[in-house]
């Protein structure tokens, strides 16, 4: 019997050459492959190949240097269709096709939970660059200085999250994504007010909506299932998107690190303890950290809420402002700030304009530098619903302290 033996080098060669095909989509697969591979072999020379200078699309790391495997693709939205390939590949030879455009739908999506620990860095050597002016990238930075899930972010991954965003502009009534349709995009709201839409039992009902900020369509790209619901424009809006690919290799990824991290803290915060283990890790998934300095304001009184904190290490003041006694040497309208309460590491707070969809009922601010966690609302709604009962009776709490202290619970009613 005749044996062959595949050169080691040989999968990730072709594998690194048919992902730089497919992203880039040349009309002369021959010449491409001759520049392509003289490039490979220049930089593995050391020779700088004027080629790749003129045409950063073209860039890559070498294959088989598994530490410093990196591939620069720089690409349109036309670029991203979805191909299949009928080559003949080593049976060990895995293919992951590139992220699809924002309107076509993915073909098919594996069932399986993703478990980024098993991830066996397959696509990590693939950086996507969706080039921007200096303006678009000024809006795109702006978009995401909030977003929770790039918090916890190192600042290199971050830049890459930004490289491989794109814009996408919406119309009155467009569907970005249909609940049940395989997750191809994560995306950052620019602007732009969107209903959330959940279907149960065949009645459709909204449940929530994004005004001109936030994020959505992480679910289905970190547990691999399908839309969870769906999302549609009210008014003309702006979009950055996230294609499926990078989403996992900086965000899921990210997310492994996190839970390795918060899981011992989110174990001892006694609020979480009627969760599931299993929903108090999804709760990891989906947070942010932040920390501020000492005296900063975390919330302010009378505003629109839209999320939840946990102390992870310092201490909050909770005030809240009182018209000036009278009597006392003040004008009768004057308002004075007074601190109520403290929550150190565990304790939670801004719950409660969440549960009762009421502006903010006391403003919040750090004593030392103090580090908390923040879930948004819609995570809160998705996730917390089985800890409700429990801060409706410190709520309940709250309005006994209240009179106790003012002889009043009006603040607590508007
Ligand atoms: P996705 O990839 O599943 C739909 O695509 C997105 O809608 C989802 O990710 C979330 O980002 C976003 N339940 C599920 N998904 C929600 C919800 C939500 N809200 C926003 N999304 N609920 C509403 C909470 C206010 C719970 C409904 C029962
Ligand atoms: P929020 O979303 O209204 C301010 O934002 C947060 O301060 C509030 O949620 C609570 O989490 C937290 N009254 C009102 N808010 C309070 C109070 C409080 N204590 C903590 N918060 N009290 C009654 C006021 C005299 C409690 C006094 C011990």
């Amino acid at each position: 019997m005749m044996s062959v033996s595949v050169p080691a080098a040989l999968p990730d060669l072709l594998k690194s050459f048919t992902v730089e095909v497919l992203k880039q989509q040349p009309e002369n697969l021959l010449d491409f492959a001759v520049l392509y591979f003289t490039e490979l072999r220049d930089e593995r020379e050391g020779k700088t190949s004027a080629v790749t200078e003129s045409r950063p699309a073209l860039r890559r790391g070498d294959e088989s240097d598994e530490d410093d495997r990196e591939h620069i693709i720089t690409c349109d939205e036309e670029e991203h269709e979805e191909e299949e390939e009928e080559d003949d590949f080593p049976d060990d030879f895995t293919f992951k096709p590139p992220p699809t455009s924002k309107h076509s739908r993915r073909v098919s999506v594996c069932a399986e939970p993703y478990n980024p620990d098993e991830d066996d860095d397959d696509d990590s050597d693939l950086k996507i660059v969706h080039p921007k002016t200096d303006q678009q990238r000024c809006r795109l930075q702006e978009a995401c200085k909030d977003i929770l899930l790039f918090k916890t972010l190192e600042e290199e991954q971050f830049s890459e999250v930004l490289d491989a965003m794109f814009e996408v502009l919406v119309k009155p009534n467009e569907h970005i994504i249909d609940q049940g349709d395989d997750g191809d995009n994560f995306y950052v709201i620019e602007r732009g007010v969107y209903d959330i839409q959940v279907e149960k039992d065949g009645v459709s009902r909204c449940v929530g909506k994004y005004d001109n900020k936030g994020s959505f369509g992480e679910l289905a790209l970190m547990y691999n299932t399908p839309r969870a619901a769906t999302i549609i424009a009210v008014q003309p809006g702006a979009l950055w998107a996230l294609d499926r690919e990078t989403f996992h290799r900086l965000i899921v990824k990210n997310n492994a690190k996190k839970r390795r991290t918060y899981e011992a803290f989110i174990e001892c915060v006694p609020l979480l303890k009627s969760l599931e283990l299993s929903e108090r890790m999804k709760m990891v998934d989906v947070l942010g950290a932040k920390t501020f300095k000492d005296g900063e304001q975390i919330i302010k009184q009378g505003d629109a809420a839209d999320c939840f904190y946990i102390v992870e290490s310092g201490v909050v003041k909770i005030m809240i402002k009182r018209k000036a006694k009278a009597g006392r040497p003040r004008s009768g309208d004057e308002e004075v700030e007074v601190e109520v309460s403290r929550c150190v590491r565990g304790q939670y707070f801004g719950e409660l304009a969440l549960v009762t969809n009421k502006p903010r009922a006391a403003s919040v601010y750090a004593v030392g530098e103090t580090k908390c966690l923040v879930i948004d609302v819609q995570a809160f709604e998705r996730l917390l619903g089985p800890c409700k009962e429990i801060m409706k009776r410190n709520i309940a709490l709250y309005h006994e302290q209240l009179v106790a202290l003012f002889g009043s619970s009006e603040d607590l009613k508007r």
